[in-house]
């Protein structure tokens, strides 16, 4: 096994894959900015760096500072969580570089997969299903454009190649407005990532976000762990995740999964990962893979009994997956409910000093956080400051077991969303299943 691993990350997943860590017996070195010494997982690692100062572009997007902290600690292996330099090939790559071992794909499948285009291509090739659209890049002809946009059919989607996640993207629903959406969406997606290279796709207009989730060892072996309902978010922010997918028919889910294995192992695919889809009319549509461990992958756990991180260390380990697909089996269901610090209206952030804290529990509850009473949540990063998983042998036991355990959970000091979250296990379409990508937005009125 590893003998130690630096953490390369905050809050929450930090200290997640420090309990991973510990489970192996793998020592733990705690990286972080001045203003995250009180967080949990350093006050518990086995070595801690100060990387720099809170903004996190000189902190945790600070490269050379966390390859630096791997050298004087000895470390041989760095686990960059989600967000912050998880899909960032160059870092995978200067970590491999260096002589330690990336917690994640190999860099060039990174790569692959931050560029839209080659993964759209590259899912193709391999068998997914993939939405209507360019086949490749967008060239500077408006006469091709607009004629490979009426072969398409309004509307249409403009996205750019290293986009993803919401970034860089508009919607044309005639052909008049084509010509300076392709030119405005260009001058973005250059200024944005330095990269102008657009694709164009059919709009759906009313999909669900699922998406599979994937182990591949660097053996040749890939198992898929089932999918998750996404679709409850606002502003390309997840809300509230589910596994399974409310309504996909066993058969569906097999297929699916099985495309997914199969294009791990043409990709050469290593690690934990996840093919997100767009999923209408009963028919999925991939749009993007993500190369990391994911916010929501407690409700896969929840279901499968797997534990995520501890299997990405394994493979990171050169291991083999003792996991076999046939031994797969989801069993009931599971809800996971994002908690931010913020205004549960406004979703204005809502930093300072938690007063009180009080964890919910009983049969079924999970919660994934680092906080304790008399934490001080920084204004620097993110809000979400945990997760609160339910399961239970439904769909309907997990949502009640959920509103029990929002009801129990005490946050004092600052705002929190708890109370969006206890209106939407409320709300009859949310209980019903099945809700779209655009459900909460317009539910909230926005
Ligand atoms: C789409 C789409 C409809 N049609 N592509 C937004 C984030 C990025 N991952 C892809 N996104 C979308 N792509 C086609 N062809 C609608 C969205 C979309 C969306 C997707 C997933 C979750 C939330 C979303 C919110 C708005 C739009």
């Amino acid at each position: 096994m590893l003998d130690k691993v630096v953490i390369a990350n905050r809050g929450e997943i930090a200290l997640r894959i420090l309990r991973a860590c510990r489970e192996l017996g793998i020592k733990t070195v705690a990286v972080h900015s001045s203003a995250d010494e009180n967080l949990k997982h350093v006050l518990m690692a086995d070595e801690t760096v100060c990387i720099g100062p809170p903004p996190s572009t000189e902190s945790y997007l600070n490269m050379f500072a966390i390859l630096s902290a791997a050298e004087v600690t000895d470390a041989v292996a760095i686990h960059p969580g989600y967000g912050f330099l998880s899909e960032n090939a160059d870092f995978a790559e200067r970590v491999t570089d260096s002589g330690f071992l990336f917690i994640g794909p190999p860099a060039d499948v990174i790569r692959l997969m931050g560029d839209k285009v080659s993964a759209i291509r590259a899912m193709k090739a391999a068998g997914v299903p993939c939405v209507p659209g360019s086949d490749g890049p967008l060239g500077d002809d408006i006469g091709d454009n607009l004629q490979l946009a009426r072969d398409i059919g309004y509307p249409v989607i403009i996205k750019a190649a290293g986009g993803g996640g919401g970034r860089g993207m508009r919607v044309v629903h005639s052909e008049p407005a084509l010509a300076n959406a392709i030119q405005t969406t260009r001058a973005e997606a250059r200024a944005a990532f330095g990269n102008d290279m657009l694709y164009m796709e059919k709009f759906l207009e009313r999909p669900r976000h699922i998406e599979f989730q994937v182990l591949a060892d660097s053996h040749g072996n890939a198992v898929h762990l089932f999918e998750r309902d996404c679709s409850m978010q606002r502003r390309h922010q997840k809300v509230l995740e589910e596994a399974p997918a409310p309504g996909i028919s066993e058969e569906q889910r097999q297929r699916m999964g099985e495309r997914c294995v199969q294009a791990c192992l043409e990709l050469g695919y290593v690690n934990a990962g996840t093919f997100e889809f767009l999923y209408q009319d009963g028919e999925f549509y991939f749009i993007e893979m993500n190369t990391r461990i994911q916010v929501e992958h407690p409700v896969t756990e929840m279901i499968t009994g797997v534990d995520l991180v501890r299997e990405q260390l394994r493979i990171a380990a050169g291991e083999r997956l003792r996991l076999r697909q046939e031994d797969l089996l989801p069993r009931g269901h599971a809800i996971e409910c994002r908690i931010n610090a913020e205004d549960p209206k406004s979703f204005v952030p809502s930093p300072g000093r938690v007063e009180l804290w009080h964890a919910p529990g009983g049969p079924g509850i999970r919660v994934d956080t680092h906080l304790y009473s008399g934490y001080t949540v920084p204004p620097y990063y993110d809000s979400m400051i945990g997760k609160v998983i339910a399961w239970g042998d439904d769909r309907h036991s997990a949502i009640e077991r959920m509103r029990i355990a929002l009801s129990e959970m005490v946050i004092e000091g600052i705002k929190t969303n708890i109370p969006l979250h206890q209106e939407i296990c409320q709300l009859g379409a949310f209980r019903a299943g099945g809700t779209d990508i655009h459900y909460l937005e317009k539910r909230l009125g926005l």
